[in-house]
């Protein structure tokens, strides 16, 4: 099934098998006010096709950096680029100048299309990166604008003829830490990706409605809102803002069925689920960070339904540990995906027997390609992948997240993860949000400390808190330090930004 034929582009697999078979009048994609359908999407998609290779002069490889919250115009931008035969370089809307600059020197990127919303940053940007030869600006209204001058284009393209191997995707990581890495992925990954984790762990049908949070930039969102309905014939809900409250009243005006979300946003809906009528919601899914206990009860209190957890990464491109809703085990992220394989390497990089905590390792069919190779020969060795998270096999067969590898809190000679910790917290009634970290500690080398947002109604009581955690796991885990916080560093993908924890002041 994951075998592939040496040409292939995606665009043809996922937007244009549809129309050929006759379902071009499905529900496709709607947001930002519009409401496409498969033939739509695949009219506008190729009038812009048509504007970037008439018009811009890009020829197949020239890499076309993408920039705009999450719209059906950005959709179909994405497909002109791939049916183009270029390499969409997908960045994430709150990117800065700074940041735009670094992927476009780094991807060599010489065009954009770009959101008007969010022009100055790119022009800022190209300013000092004047590789990047050509703009065009989308949602601007104006006569040179990239809808009017699609306008003007056939609506008819015939897609590049790429081989399955060429890249059809550059995505940054976010960079929590060091510096954004570029990660290439081929046309015939973003298939495998299609038919490896969502027929095994999501299922969804053709009737399914998906919504969620995550931008397109982000994989997570390119293959949750857009990749995965549009590989089943489903239809997607593209939201510009997906706070949880607004998230929540999508999912009621839409009647979505799927969602995607990260854990900290499932918390937040959560208690507001009760007053909002979100009885079509059928699937749920978290990744992003780790999915803790205390949350998939939350949410399975607040609605009945199971979260669906995976672990997923830029470098892997989506998901390779899931569970089905029927095998969720709380605490635990899940199996290998079928068609990826796992394990847990030791110090000494052999693999470890089950119970014990090491690095995992993964392989299957979308490894890693970063654009720099001296990353390359970190994350990738032997062919297996090295996320960097430590993780543990239970008897089961089931893989325990830990901590991201250099989170690892190393006090008083244990070695402690914070996530654990963080999940103990969580069960309390009176914590919100929290995020534990190791900070230096004379005596113990690093001592654990929490930062914890409360629940409305709920006083700052450390005391009630440590002890709930001595309780609950280990007690020479429990935070030596609390402080409360009225909010914790976050991504614009949900994770905790630990590292800004650590900074001093
Ligand atoms: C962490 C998780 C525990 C883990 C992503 C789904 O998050 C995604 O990609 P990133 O490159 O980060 C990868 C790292 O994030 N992580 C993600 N999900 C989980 N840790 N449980 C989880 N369920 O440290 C991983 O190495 O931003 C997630 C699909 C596509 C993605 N790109």
């Amino acid at each position: 099934e994951l075998q592939f034929g040496p040409r292939l582009n995606a665009a043809t697999e996922l937007l244009d098998r549809w129309v050929a078979q006759g379902q071009g009048g499905r529900p496709c994609v709607q947001g930002a006010g519009l409401r496409w359908t498969y033939a739509e999407l695949q009219a506008e998609a190729n009038r812009i096709a048509n504007v970037l290779v008439n018009e811009l002069g890009v020829v197949p490889g020239n890499r076309v950096l993408l920039r705009g919250a999450n719209t059906p115009q950005l959709a179909a931008c994405w497909f002109a680029v791939v049916k183009a035969g270029a390499i969409a370089v997908a960045t994430m809307p709150l990117l800065r100048a700074k940041e735009l600059g670094q992927v476009i020197a780094k991807a060599e990127v010489s065009h954009a299309l770009c959101d008007a919303a969010l022009a100055d940053e790119l022009m800022a940007a190209q300013a000092q990166h004047p590789v990047l030869r050509g703009i065009c600006h989308f949602r601007s209204g104006a006569p040179d604008g990239l809808e009017a001058r699609a306008a003007r284009q056939p609506a008819t393209f015939t897609n590049v003829d790429t081989a399955s191997d060429d890249c059809a995707l550059i995505a940054f990581t976010s960079g929590t830490t060091g510096q954004p890495k570029g990660t290439m992925h081929f046309h015939r990954d973003l298939i495998a990706a299609c038919r490896c984790w969502p027929p095994h762990c999501l299922q969804a049908r053709s009737s399914d409605v998906f919504i969620g949070s995550p931008p397109l930039a982000f994989t997570f969102g390119l293959g949750g809102l857009l990749l995965f309905p549009m590989s089943v014939g489903a239809s997607t809900v593209l939201l510009e803002k997906a706070a949880p409250e607004l998230l929540l009243k999508a999912i009621v005006e839409h009647r979505a069925t799927v969602c995607f979300t990260a854990p900290t946003s499932y918390r937040a809906m959560a208690p507001l689920a009760a007053q909002h009528d979100i009885s079509a919601l059928r699937k749920c899914v978290s990744a992003g960070e780790a999915l803790p206990a205390a949350t998939r009860a939350l949410w399975k209190q607040a609605t009945g339904i199971e979260l669906i957890d995976g672990i997923g990464a830029t470098e892997l491109l989506h998901i390779f540990i899931s569970h089905t809703e029927a095998e969720a085990r709380p605490g635990a992220t899940g199996r290998p995906v079928p068609g990826y394989r796992a394990c847990i390497l030791g110090d000494d990089g052999r693999p470890l027997p089950p119970g014990q905590v090491g690095r995992l390792a993964v392989k299957g069919p979308t490894g890693c390609r970063y654009l720099a190779d001296e990353r390359q020969r970190q994350y990738v060795q032997d062919g297996w992948n090295l996320t960097g998270d430590a993780y543990l096999l239970d008897a089961d067969g089931y893989y325990v997240y830990q901590a991201r590898t250099d989170d690892m809190i190393i006090s008083g000679g244990y070695n402690i993860a914070g996530p654990e910790i963080e999940a103990a917290l969580l069960a309390h009634p009176a914590v919100a949000e929290c995020a534990v970290i190791g900070v230096p500690d004379a005596e113990r080398g690093q001592l654990v400390k929490a930062f914890v947002v409360l629940r409305e109604g709920h006083a700052p009581d450390a005391k009630a808190l440590q002890e709930h955690v001595k309780a609950s796991i280990a007690p020479y885990k429990y935070p030596r330090a609390v402080e409360f916080r009225d909010s914790l560093p976050r991504t614009e993908t949900g994770k905790l930004q630990r590292f800004k924890l650590r900074e001093p002041g």
